[in-house]
């Protein structure tokens, strides 16, 4: 194994690119440098320096990994702005709280996000949605990207632990979710004895409706039962398929780091879509705990295994979609595969045999060129820039190797302080990268930083891909796990910053005289108005920021915050009763509990709005 390259070598890289440089200067490269000046002429922080007024360049959307949630950051200044919570409670913004996002959440209080996947628009992203997949509870979201909180979220049956999505099809047909985990189908019990007859490793084609903003599983594939790691969509030539990537083909059941490592080949599974969503047009498939489930060996056709060095990890479409690189975590190469070759392949059925029904394509019949550079180490995923190289992340040498998948000829290399899993290149999933940036999702970040303890932050570093060498030029500390990230364009985001008035909304209140408490038997509706700087419940009462129930009362407090103005959010919490919720500017909201202790309870803004946002409170009183 190669030693860690201590942080020292980026500074000699960065001394060598500055001598390159130097020796290189002649006057056409000055009208390079110019158009490009912002890469040669400035140091480092300079590079990465966004002063007030101005904004980055580009939103990092990193998943949260087992914290639930998605972290966004600015570009190249690498400023953390937000955390959007999507699977996990966030007090701070009352997700999980409130009636819709506790609802969203159903029965779980936590998820493992792995994989943030960017709507596109002829593949290339389109800046309206993001949708996450959670491996901890079989669960699919969407985020839409006006207000960056999260629509809609949905259980995926019959699988466990949708990792490897979400990745998206070039006009958001569908994402698909391939499994890591095989289960029997419905999670039924079944022995591990019965492992190859009973279990599957499910994959689902799920479909948004946009205008409900709501996902839905269209129909699954039973695939057998071994693990799905990583996939991608096809591009141009290749867009009616996608690959995942397979391991544990051994079917082992226990032991997996030994077991699942002993073939030396497992498989790419090659899927044509548009062919199994013709399939499911023409009822070729079973029902099966309520899905439309495609089993590929009794609903044959479109789906094909390509045999790929052991235990692949990442799997990635070049940005034209003429070839996909599979990287090998146990074996020390990228595999270049050639779509034509596979299509051609498969219409001539240049087969060697076939494995659960499946046919597998022969090897050398889709096989380019297997890449190996010189002491690079683990290999995982791969990006693109605008000239259509690759950068693959090395986890083991702790590395980013640039590439040309069309010679495999290794073009540059760059260390990172430590262990990348994935990295993210400026739109670097599309069928066109930006080439500016790549940033290096780094596992361990040892001594980077100031320390907090025996756990270490992980780091975000931020790579400059304009000179001739590659070079680090920021980096930040950042919580528990971003596995893989999107970098889109600040400019193709387009957020509001106030929502609009909805007059069909029952539970909106825009006129102060309307807010009211009504009582139904034993709950109480309050229809209440959140502004600058108090709370108004009942207009009428003496004390109209009051609410005032009897114990055992089923409480509904249903919140328009009225100031139509630009980052105006209020808070509604009330002491001890261990319950918050947030109004966005023109937003209506509700909260629903029971009044199960009685007291005097005082209510607050927890927002800060206002220079008398202190003020904003009120009572909450339980009659026992
Ligand atoms: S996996 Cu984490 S480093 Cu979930 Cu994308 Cu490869
Ligand atoms: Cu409203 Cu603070």
């Amino acid at each position: 194994m190669k030693k860690w390259i201590p942080p020292v070598a980026g500074l000699v890289t960065g001394l060598l690119a500055a001598t390159v440089f130097f020796a290189d200067f002649s006057p056409e490269k000055t009208t390079q440098v110019t158009a490009d000046n912002d890469s040669n002429n400035k140091s480092n922080a300079e590079k990465v320096y966004v002063p007030f007024g101005e904004k980055d360049e580009y939103y990092l959307m990193a998943s949260g990994g087992h914290s639930g949630q998605m972290f966004i950051y600015g570009v190249p200044s690498m400023r953390h702005i937000r955390t959007v919570p999507v699977f996990s409670p966030d007090s701070a913004t009352g997700y999980g709280f409130d009636n819709h996002t506790k609802e969203l959440m159903g029965d779980f209080t936590w998820g493992d996000l792995h994989h943030p996947a960017l709507s596109e628009t002829n593949g290339d992203y389109d800046g309206k949605y993001l949708f996450a997949t959670d491996v901890a509870n079989s669960r699919a979201a969407v985020m839409n990207l006006e207000t960056f909180t999260t629509k809609d979220i949905i259980n995926v049956p019959n699988t466990s632990g949708p990792h490897c999505a979400a990745f998206v099809t070039e006009n958001t047909e569908y994402m698909f979710l391939p499994t890591r985990f095989a289960v029997p189908i419905g999670s039924e019990y079944a022995s591990l004895d019965d492992y190859s007859e009973q279990y599957r490793g499910v994959m689902s084609a799920v479909t948004f409706d946009e205008e409900k903003e709501k996902l839905n599983v269209a129909y699954q594939v039973a695939l057998p039962p071994w693990s799905y790691d990583l996939s991608d969509a096809g591009k141009g030539i290749s867009s009616d398929w996608a690959v995942i990537t397979t391991y544990n083909t051994e079917e082992a059941t226990t032991n997996l780091e030994i077991n699942a490592s002993q073939a030396d080949r497992d498989y790419i599974i090659l899927i044509n879509w548009k062919e199994l969503e013709q399939k499911v047009k023409d009822g070729d498939y079973d029902e099966v705990t309520g899905q439309k489930m495609i089993f590929p060996e009794k609903h044959k056709g479109g789906i094909y295994l390509i045999p790929v060095a052991k235990s692949p990890h990442g799997v990635d479409v070049t940005p034209d979609g003429s070839r996909f690189i599979a990287s090998g975590k146990l074996a020390p190469a990228m595999t270049v595969f050639s779509f034509e070759k596979a299509f051609e392949a498969i219409k001539n059925q240049d087969f060697a045999g076939e494995r659960n029904g499946i046919p597998i394509v022969k090897y050398e019949s889709v096989m380019e060129r297997e890449v190996n550079p010189e002491n690079a180490l683990g290999p995982l995923h791969t990006q693109f820039d605008d000239k259509g190289m690759a950068y693959t992340t090395m986890f083991i040498s702790s590395e980013i190797v640039k590439w040309d998948p069309n010679t495999g000829e290794t073009l540059d290399r760059v260390a990172v302080q430590y262990s990348p899993g994935h990295a993210v290149a400026a739109e670097g999933d599309t069928v066109a990268p930006d080439g500016k940036y790549i940033i290096a999702l780094n596992k361990i970040a040892k001594d980077s930083y100031l320390s907090v303890g025996p756990s270490h932050p992980e780091s975000m570093q931020l790579i400059d891909l304009r000179g001739d060498k590659m070079e680090v030029i920021q980096s930040a500390p950042v919580n528990p796990e971003p596995h893989y990230a999107q970098l889109i364009k600040a400019d193709k985001i387009n957020t509001i910053s106030v929502y609009d008035k909805d007059e069909s909304n029952p539970y909106a209140v825009y006129n102060q005289k309307d807010a009211r408490i009504e009582r139904k038997g034993n709950e109480v509706h309050v229809y209440g108005i959140a502004m600058r700087s108090k709370f108004i419940f009942d207009a009428k009462a003496e004390r109209p920021d009051v609410i005032e129930v009897n114990k055992g009362d089923k409480v509904f407090i249903h919140l328009t915050n009225t100031d139509f103005d630009q980052d105006i959010t209020h808070g509604f919490a009330i002491n001890q009763y261990d319950l918050n919720m947030e109004v966005q500017p023109g937003q209506t909201n509700t909260i629903e509990f029971t009044a199960d202790k009685a007291g005097t309870f005082p209510l607050y803004c927890t927002n800060f709005c206002s220079a008398l946002h202190q003020e904003m409170s009120g009572y909450f009183l339980v009659k026992p």
